[in-house]
């Protein structure tokens, strides 16, 4: 087996380790909206809320089982929650009435 061969396979069972693996799920804050509106994610796992829109973004929830303030979010920033806390639950953006998501954990 050649070094080049080797190197592919150590490449792509890292990719696919990663895959099995990967916990953290994006959302986009972008033109006014939450991307993706709708997520089911698992229990401990972690979303990072980043904001692509030119204006300050907010995530929060009312939910007393995952009491989510993220503050100001600015253009091409990022902020995380860990939801430790299963259920269904509706995150707001504090800046903009109309933004909202449904997040289902489990
Ligand atoms: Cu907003």
């Amino acid at each position: 087996m050649n070094k080049f061969f080797t190197f592919q396979i150590l490449f792509l069972a890292i990719i696919f380790c990663g895959q099995i693996y990967a916990t953290d799920r994006i959302v986009e804050l972008n033109s006014l909206e939450f991307k993706p509106v709708k997520m089911q994610i698992k229990l401990n796992d972690t979303v990072t809320f980043i904001n692509t829109d030119n204006d300050f973004h907010n995530v929060y929830s009312t939910s007393k089982k995952n009491p989510i303030h993220l503050g100001a979010i600015a253009n091409s920033d990022r902020a995380e929650y860990t939801f430790t806390n299963s259920g269904l639950f509706e995150l707001r953006c504090a800046v903009h009435n109309d933004m909202s998501m449904i997040i289902k954990v489990e």
